[in-house]
């Protein structure tokens, strides 16, 4: 039987077995369509950015470990990589970028001074292969940020700079969604806090406030742009103390009707995010989840498709969520394939929101309303052993992606053809 007749005919079957416990296989696919994942420009070239020909990550306490030959070495070449993983991906995406990917025509532009006009190669781009853009400040990898501090500085010359980097941003937020009919997320993340215990936690959030009350001053229509705020616990450099925390910006998002954006790596290592959608949800509209990998530590690695990435997924689903969670891809792992890092983090995501949609809430949550625990539990451990993967290759075929591991072929064709040819800095192949 030809290989695509055994994928359909595998889907019949199971679409058959999840129908047995009520589940609609095919309203869980087209509900699958829907969902938009942002990919995260900086997994292809480990957060360098391009303001400079030599340009690399620094200071912010997050760090790029490995040198796999082939990273990106300018825009053209981060596009051309971001198609190959997004022909790979099944359904219709976003990007995600960070200010330090601005095309600027080799003149050398303060980050204060950004403008959408250094995004129009990005915005043409995404008209053709997205469905939007986000963005991103960069406040760190910059002379400016060397102190430890930005936004929540007490040098007022590096605290304003900071300030105009944010409302720039905002406008090019604002530009971005316009262009592209789609509401752009502008996410806020500064690396500020002190290696050692500080003596003063609360001016430092005092003016981080006073900052954030700043670049948040101009209106800006939420159908164009919306704002998020990243907190984090601790970083490399910024073990004792961060500024921006998770209580510190969730009082700040409630009040001022931002939306929080909560990364799988800033928490303690024994505390999750996936507990934290319902609880958040009920007092803001939206939030923005950088889906990450954190091990040991805020360590960035590629996403799996974990427990905890399902109960993410779960809580999304189940709390009927889908709309008022955006979900962003946030690693960088240099020691592999880059293409294929982001492949296979956008693959995890997908899979794990199929998984999630195709589970029996209704009957699980009669069994927990009825006090049927045991119930409960033994259908989650039995849905387990579900054709899930036979639903997800009919899903790729659909999206005209490869399905099973077919797209490693043709990651392993581009590197030969492409990646392996990009010297400079270093080794070809
Ligand atoms: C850092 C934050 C932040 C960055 C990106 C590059 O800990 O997670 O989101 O990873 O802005
Ligand atoms: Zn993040």
């Amino acid at each position: 039987m030809p290989r695509e007749q055994t994928i359909e005919k595998l889907y019949a079957e199971a679409k058959d077995k999840y129908a047995q416990i009520s589940v609609n296989a095919e309203q869980a696919v087209e509900r699958l369509e829907q969902v938009a994942i942002s990919l995260h420009c900086w997994q292809g070239d480990d957060v360098s950015g391009f303001e400079t020909p030599d340009a690399q990550l620094s200071g912010g306490g997050i760090m790029a470990t490995g040198n796999y030959p082939g990273k990106a070495r300018n825009t053209d070449e981060l596009r051309a990589d971001l198609e190959m993983a997004l022909n790979l991906i099944p359904g219709k995406h976003r990007l995600s970028l960070h200010a330090i990917y601005a095309e600027t025509g080799g003149k050398k532009v303060a980050r204060n001074q950004l403008t959408a006009d250094h995004f129009f190669n990005w915005i043409d781009w995404a008209k053709a292969n997205l469905v939007g853009i986000d963005f991103n400040g960069t406040f760190f990898s910059h002379p400016k940020a060397d102190s430890g501090f930005t936004l929540a500085s007490r040098d007022e010359g590096i605290r304003k700079f900071w300030v105009e980097h944010g409302s720039a941003c905002r406008k090019i937020g604002q530009h971005i969604g316009k262009a592209l009919g789609s509401p752009c997320i502008t996410n806020i993340w500064i690396p500020d806090g002190y290696k050692d215990i500080p003596a003063d936690r609360k001016t430092p959030r005092l003016i981080l406030k006073q900052s954030l009350d700043e670049i948040f001053a101009e209106k800006i229509d939420p159908q164009y742009n919306l704002d998020a705020l990243e907190s984090k616990l601790f970083g490399i450099g910024s073990e004792s103390y961060v500024v921006g925390s998770h209580e510190f910006y969730l009082g700040y998002a409630i009040e001022n009707k931002k939306l929080l954006c909560l990364d799988s790596g800033h928490f303690h290592p024994t505390e999750v995010i996936s507990d934290k959608i319902s609880a958040v949800l009920i007092f803001l509209d939206e939030i923005l989840l950088h889906v990450s990998r954190g091990l040991r530590w805020d360590s960035d690695h590629v996403v799996i498709l974990s427990d905890e990435l399902r109960a993410m997924a779960e809580e999304i689903v189940r709390g009927n969520f889908l709309g008022r969670v955006h979900i962003g891809l946030d690693f960088f792992d240099a020691s592999i394939n880059r293409v294929a890092a982001w492949t296979i983090g956008a693959h995890s995501v997908l899979k794990a929101m199929l998984m999630a949609l195709l589970e029996p809430t209704t009957m699980l949550r009669q069994m927990e309303t009825a006090g049927n625990l045991t119930g409960r539990l033994a259908l989650l451990e039995e849905i387990k052993a579900l054709p899930f993967g036979a639903v997800w290759d009919y899903y790729c075929l659909k999206r005209d992606v490869p399905v099973g591991l077919g797209w490693l072929d043709k990651v392993q064709a581009y590197e030969k053809e492409v990646l392996s040819r990009r010297c400079g800095n270093q080794v070809c192949g």
